[in-house]
């Protein structure tokens, strides 16, 4: 089993998946900035070319929150659970993708991938454009967490990692989390996992476009 990665925001989630969950992949670090997913063979697993992709017995999964579910079903782990807790977490998934990581990743996209590919200084104008939504669903988040360990309560699942994926670069990005008090706790719980400080293998620590 293969895990295509690079050391990116999608990436980032599934590494911190597969590594706590100690799953017996094989890394593959692809090198966007040599444009290796654009490779006929890269194309071939993932015509959508991004990583991540995880290529089990001849197919190949793409989607992130996709391939954590599937490691942790692999794993026969409860970071994807069974019964009703399901459709929490992809409650959390889906509002992830819709209302809260757009507007998170736009303080990271504009702090830390565009001076990492040469595209300049961060645009005030779509920083001012993502603060609002941003905090609307910080505000959401927070409530949220308030009391709890993890968005399921007491139990760490997918939706965790998928939530927080923009958390360990909240300050380098600039995202406005002042007031947020349950989020910075969360987020300090995540981090004392050391799959989540540290989900990629070898040296490839360093986010990149
Ligand atoms: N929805 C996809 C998004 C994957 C994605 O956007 N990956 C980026 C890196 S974070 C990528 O491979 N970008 C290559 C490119 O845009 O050329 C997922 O969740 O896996």
């Amino acid at each position: 089993m293969k895990l295509y990665y690079a050391p990116t925001l999608h990436s980032y989630k599934v590494c911190a998946v597969a590594r706590y969950l100690d799953s017996p992949v094989e890394y593959v670090a692809v090198d966007l900035k040599a444009g290796e997913h654009r490779s006929p063979a890269f194309l071939a697993i993932n015509p959508g070319a991004r990583v991540p992709v995880l290529s089990e017995g001849g197919k190949s999964l793409w989607e992130s929150n996709a391939i954590m579910m599937r490691l942790a079903l692999l794993a026969g782990s409860d970071l994807w659970p069974q019964g009703v807790a399901q459709s929490d977490v992809l409650r959390w998934l889906s509002w992830d993708s819709e209302h809260f990581k757009p507007h998170a990743g736009a303080f990271y996209f504009e702090h830390i991938i565009k001076p990492a590919i040469g595209l300049g200084d961060p645009d005030p104008a779509a920083l001012a454009a993502a603060t609002p939504p941003f905090l609307a669903s910080a505000r959401i988040l927070d409530d949220h967490l308030s009391g709890r360990q993890f968005l399921l309560d007491d139990r760490l699942t997918i939706a965790d990692f998928a939530v927080a994926v923009t958390l360990p670069f909240a300050e380098q990005s600039g995202m406005p989390l002042d007031g947020f008090p349950s989020i910075r706790d969360w987020h300090a719980r995540l981090e004392a996992l050391p799959a989540w400080r540290e989900p990629f293998p070898q040296s490839a620590q360093a986010p990149a476009a």
